[in-house]
């Protein structure tokens, strides 16, 4: 396990099931969110984010409920916090499955689904420079992932295009964002989903961004399964 990444000037298609190393790198486009997918994801150790800084927020949701002040759910057709399908170590063991910790239910109506975390700059005194949440059970084809910036507009996607994360956790990735200017919102929806969305582990740093693996050190990596696809979209004016 550990960090790879795909750099590519467009939108980002990634499988967990896939293994990508590319050695291309991208320089960065003023204003446009940098985003990325980590798998596996078994604990926030596993989190690109700056989990020892001050401004990381992390919510596991295994209180029963959506606990950060500064996050507001908004879901298509509602949710529910469950048990069962949760990130791995947060029942106490890292041991294959999440079945007694707890999830976030996203549910899904006619094959829609979607779920948005938006970010409260009052209370958290700026908006994240960086965020994330974890993808612990879903069949969604495809599955979408959208960061929105400081003035609400579209400033990074990714479109997995056969996502299928049955396997209890081995399946399981973190969808990411990064960038300076202010994260105000993501959000994860598909527009033809099989199953119920189960996500876990939003995620948030007021204070850093996310470093990405410098080029050199990425190609010819060996990966355990694991993939991570890093991007850049130019910020729709
Ligand atoms: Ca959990
Ligand atoms: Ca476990
Ligand atoms: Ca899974």
């Amino acid at each position: 396990m550990g960090t790879y990444a795909t750099l590519s000037r467009a939108s980002l298609l990634a499988s967990s099931m896939s293994l990508l190393v590319l050695g291309m790198s991208v320089a960065p486009a003023t204003g446009a969110a940098t985003t990325g997918i980590t798998t596996p994801y078994f604990s926030s150790a596993n989190s690109p984010l700056v989990t020892a800084s001050p401004g990381y927020q992390l919510e596991t949701f295994e209180s029963g409920a959506l606990t950060l002040p500064a996050v507001t759910l908004t879901t298509l057709h509602g949710s529910s916090v469950d048990l069962h399908s949760s990130v791995d170590g947060d029942d106490g063991v890292l041991d294959g499955d999440g079945f007694n910790g707890k999830s976030l239910t996203v549910f899904t109506q006619a094959n829609t689904t979607g779920a948005t975390f938006s970010f409260n700059n009052i209370m958290l005194g700026t908006y994240p420079k960086s965020a994330g949440v974890a993808v612990t059970v879903d069949i969604a084809n495809p599955l979408i992932f959208t960061v929105f910036d400081s003035s609400n507009n579209v400033s990074g996607t990714i479109t997995v295009p056969n996502s299928n994360t049955l396997d209890p956790s081995n399946d399981d990735f973190l969808f990411w964002a990064s960038d300076p200017a202010g994260i105000s919102a993501i959000s994860v929806s598909s527009n033809n989903a099989a199953i119920h969305l189960h996500l876990d582990h939003l995620q948030f740093d007021t204070i850093n961004t996310i470093s990405i693996p410098e080029p050199g050190t990425l190609a010819g990596a060996t990966i355990a399964g694991g993939v991570v696809c890093i991007g850049r979209r130019r910020r729709r004016v």
